[in-house]
C-alpha cells in the first residue's frame, strides 16, 4: 500500500490513508486529527485547511495510484534556475523524467557529447557558452485549440533564450537565443496562424521580456535608463528563427495568446519605465499589452521597421506614441491592476485574466473587445475590461476549470480562490446580489503559478488543480536550510477545492502544464537511420588523420564493440558509440576515467564526444548504465600511448 515509487514520505502516504478512512467513514471530526499533524505554530490556516479537506470529503483518496497503474496525466513543469524542464505523473506525483535542457547533465551526458552541445551553442574553442539556465515556463503546441502532442516550448530567464522539445523523445531538439532582450519571461505558442486562417496549428511562440536595457548593449547609455527599453519577440515555431521584434513602452512579464489566433498578449508591472522599485510602484494601474500580430506582419513586410545593432531581426515600433491610432495600431494597453503578473486565457476563448499582485483583483478583459478597440470602434482600450472581482492579497495566477470558474494563486494570502468569471462580470455591471468568489482553501505555503488539467486548452476538464508553493516550511521532513518546494495537487471536481496531495520538488518549478495522457505518444526506440554518424559493422574501428583519431564503436550487451582502443598522447579523439540493442529500455553509459566523458546510448542511438587523449595511461572505458547481469564486466581498455 501507499508505494507511489517517488518522492512521497511515509508522513503524506500516511495522511492520505488517513484522509481516505475519514472520507469514508464520513467523519467530520477527523480534522482534529489531520489539524495535530500539520499545524505547524503560526502557519497560516493549515489546521483550517485540513479540517475542510476532511469535511470535504469527495476528493480524499483520489491522488493514490495503486503500484502497477498507470497517472491519467502528464505533468510537464519548468525547473528554475535548475534550468531543466521535468515530466511528473498527475495525480500520483511520481517523477517519471528529467529533461536537461539549459544545464549540464551527466545522467545523460547533456553538455558533454558533441550533439547536445552542438544545439546549446558553443564558444569557438568548442566549449559551452553558457552553463547556466533559469526556465519558468513550459507550454505545449497546438492544434484545434488543444495540445497535439509535438512540441513543448521553454524559456532561459537569464541568457533569453527559448528552447524547443520534441515530445516523441522528450528530449531538446534547438534553442534559440533572443537578440537585443533582458530577462525574457513569458511565453506563449499561438493557437493558430494569425494571417492564414486555415492553419489551425501552433507556428509561432511569442516571447515576452522583462528588464530594458540600452539599444544596442554595447556600453551606450549607461547613465540614461530612460533611453531603455525592452521587446517582445516572436520566433517561428518550425525553424526555431526569430521572425520579428516589437519595441513596447514599459517591460512585459507573462505571455498568453488568443484562441482565435489574432493576439498575444503580456502583462506589463512596469508601464512607468522605471530603473528603481520605488518607481515601478508609482502608478495606480500597468497594463496588459495587447498585439495584433498580422498587423505587426504587415509592417515588416512592407519594410516599416528598423533593426538593433548587429542583429538583423526586424523590430517594429509598438510604442504608444506611434500607435495612437487604434485602426493602424499594433499594440493596445489595456489599464489593468497595479503591478499586475500572471495572464491568462479562458478556455471558452472568451477573455484574458490579469492578476492584481500589489492590488487585490484580478482584471478580466474581454478578447472580442480588444478586437473592437483595434477596428476603432471601442472609446478607451479601459472600456476592453468587463470585471475585477476582489478575490485576495497576492494574486499570481489563474487557471480555469472549463465551467466558467477560475482559479487564482494568492502569495500573500497563502490560499487557492477559486471565483467565477460570470459572476464577477455580472458584479462589475452593477449587480450587487451575486458574490464571484466560490470557495477559499489554504495551501502550504505562498503559491507562485497554479494551474489546470488541460486548463490552457479548450479541452479543459476541470479535474485536478495544482499548486506550486514557494514555501514549504513544515510541510516535510527537514533536511537543512534549504527546503524542498511543495506542489499540492487539488481536486476541482466538486463545488469546493479539496487538497488531496503533497508533492516535493526539487527548486523550483514555476510553471507546469497537465497533459492528458492520451495526447502524449512517445517513441520506444531510437530509429538507427535518424543518426547520420551510426557506427556500422563496416565503418566501426579506429581511423586517423594526423593527429586527429575517429574511435567507432557499438554497444550490445553485455560489451563494447573493442575490448581494446589504443591512441597517442596529444590525438584530438573523436569517440562515437551506437547502440545496437534494440529492447526497449536497454540504455548502456560510457565512462572514461580522467577525462570527464560520462553520457549515454539509448537503444538505436548514436552519440560522440570529442576530447584531447592529454594523459598517458590505462583507463577503464565502462558502461554506467545497469544493463544486464554482466554489467560490470562491460567495459573496455582506453590505452594512451605516452
Ligand atoms: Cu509567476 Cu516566472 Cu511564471 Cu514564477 S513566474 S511563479
Ligand atoms: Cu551496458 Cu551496463
Ligand atoms: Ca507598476
Amino acid at each position: 500500500m501507499g508505494s507511489d515509487n517517488e518522492v512521497n514520505d511515509a508522513q503524506t502516504n500516511s495522511r492520505r490513508r488517513f484522509l481516505g478512512k475519514s472520507a469514508a467513514l464520513g467523519l467530520a471530526g477527523a480534522g482534529v486529527l489531520a489539524g495535530c499533524k500539520e499545524n505547524g505554530a503560526g502557519a497560516p490556516g493549515s489546521a483550517s485547511a485540513s479540517a475542510a479537506a476532511a469535511g470535504k470529503s469527495h476528493g480524499a483518496g483520489k491522488a493514490h495510484v495503486e503500484p502497477g497503474q498507470l497517472d491519467d496525466y502528464y505533468l510537464f513543469s519548468s525547473g528554475g534556475h535548475s534550468g531543466e524542464a521535468r515530466i511528473m505523473g498527475v495525480p500520483s506525483g511520481r517523477t517519471l523524467r528529467r529533461i536537461p535542457v539549459f544545464n549540464i547533465d551527466p545522467m545523460v551526458g547533456w553538455g558533454i557529447t558533441n550533439e547536445s552541445k552542438a544545439i546549446m551553442g558553443t564558444k569557438p574553442d568548442g566549449s559551452l557558452k553558457y552553463t547556466t539556465g533559469d526556465t519558468h515556463h513550459v507550454h505545449g503546441s497546438y492544434k484545434d485549440g488543444t495540445y497535439d502532442g509535438r512540441f513543448l516550448w521553454v524559456n532561459d530567464k537569464i541568457h533569453s533564450r527559448l528552447a524547443r522539445i520534441r515530445m516523441d523523445t522528450m528530449e531538446c531538439d534547438k534553442i534559440t537565443e533572443l537578440p537585443n532582450v533582458q530577462g525574457f519571461h513569458g511565453i506563449f505558442p499561438d493557437k493558430c496562424d494569425p494571417v492564414d486562417k486555415s492553419v489551425n496549428h501552433t507556428t509561432r511562440v511569442f516571447c515576452g521580456a522583462e528588464f530594458a536595457i540600452p539599444f544596442p548593449n554595447d556600453g551606450r547609455d549607461l547613465d540614461d535608463p530612460s533611453k531603455w527599453g525592452s521587446l517582445f519577440t516572436c520566433v517561428d515555431a518550425e525553424t526555431m528563427d526569430v521572425r520579428w521584434q516589437v519595441r513596447v513602452d514599459g517591460n512585459m512579464d507573462l505571455t498568453a495568446t488568443s484562441y482565435d489566433g489574432r493576439f498575444a498578449c503580456s502583462n506589463q508591472y512596469n508601464t512607468e519605465n522605471a530603473a528603481d522599485q520605488a518607481g515601478m510602484m508609482a502608478a495606480e494601474r500597468d497594463a496588459c499589452v495587447f498585439f495584433d500580430v498580422a498587423r505587426v506582419e504587415a509592417l515588416v513586410k512592407a519594410g516599416k521597421f528598423t533593426t538593433i545593432g548587429s542583429s538583423k531581426v526586424p523590430v517594429v515600433d509598438g510604442r504608444k506614441a506611434v500607435n495612437a491610432d487604434p485602426k493602424t495600431a499594433v499594440t493596445c494597453y489595456v489599464p489593468v491592476g497595479k503591478n499586475p503578473h500572471g495572464v491568462n486565457a479562458s478556455p471558452d476563448g472568451k477573455y484574458m485574466v490579469c492578476s492584481g499582485k500589489l492590488s487585490p483583483t484580478a482584471t478580466v478583459i474581454e478578447v472580442a473587445l480588444v478586437a473592437k478597440w483595434f477596428d476603432g470602434e471601442l472609446k478607451t482600450e479601459r472600456d476592453a475590461v468587463v470585471a475585477e472581482p476582489e478575490i485576495g492579497l497576492g494574486p499570481l495566477h489563474t487557471a480555469f476549470d472549463g465551467k466558467g470558474n477560475a482559479f487564482t494563486t494568492l502569495f500573500l494570502d497563502s490560499q487557492i480562490v477559486k471565483w467565477n468569471v460570470a459572476a464577477a462580470i455580472a458584479q462589475f455591471k452593477g449587480d450587487k446580489t451575486v458574490k464571484p468568489v466560490v470557495d477559499r482553501v489554504d495551501v502550504h505555503y505562498q503559491p507562485g503559478h497554479g494551474y489546470a488539467s488541460m486548463g490552457e486548452t479548450k479541452d479543459a476538464d476541470g479535474k485536478y488543480f495544482n499548486s506550486g508553493n514557494k514555501f514549504s516550511k513544515d510541510r516535510f521532513l527537514p533536511v537543512g536550510p534549504l527546503h524542498s518546494e511543495t506542489e499540492q495537487l487539488i481536486d476541482i471536481t466538486g463545488d469546493q477545492m479539496v487538497i488531496i496531495s503533497d508533492h516535493t520538488a526539487y527548486p523550483e518549478p514555476h510553471d507546469a502544464i497537465i497533459v492528458r495522457r492520451d495526447i502524449v505518444k512517445t517513441r520506444q526506440i531510437y530509429n538507427m537511420d535518424d543518426f547520420p554518424n551510426k557506427v556500422t559493422a563496416d565503418n566501426a574501428g579506429i581511423t586517423r588523420n594526423g593527429n586527429k583519431v575517429h574511435v567507432r564503436l557499438m554497444s550490445q550487451a553485455p560489451a563494447f564493440s573493442m575490448p581494446v582502443i589504443k591512441v597517442k598522447k596529444g590525438d584530438e579523439v573523436t569517440l562515437t558509440l551506437t547502440n545496437y540493442d534494440k529492447v526497449e529500455d536497454l540504455t548502456h553509459g560510457c565512462a572514461l576515467p580522467t577525462y570527464n566523458i560520462n553520457f549515454i546510448v539509448n537503444p538505436q542511438e548514436t552519440k560522440s564526444v570529442t576530447f584531447k587523449a592529454d594523459h598517458a595511461g590505462a583507463f577503464w572505458m565502462y558502461c554506467t548504465h545497469f544493463c544486464h547481469a554482466l554489467h560490470l564486466e562491460m567495459r573496455s581498455r582506453f590505452l594512451v600511448e605516452a
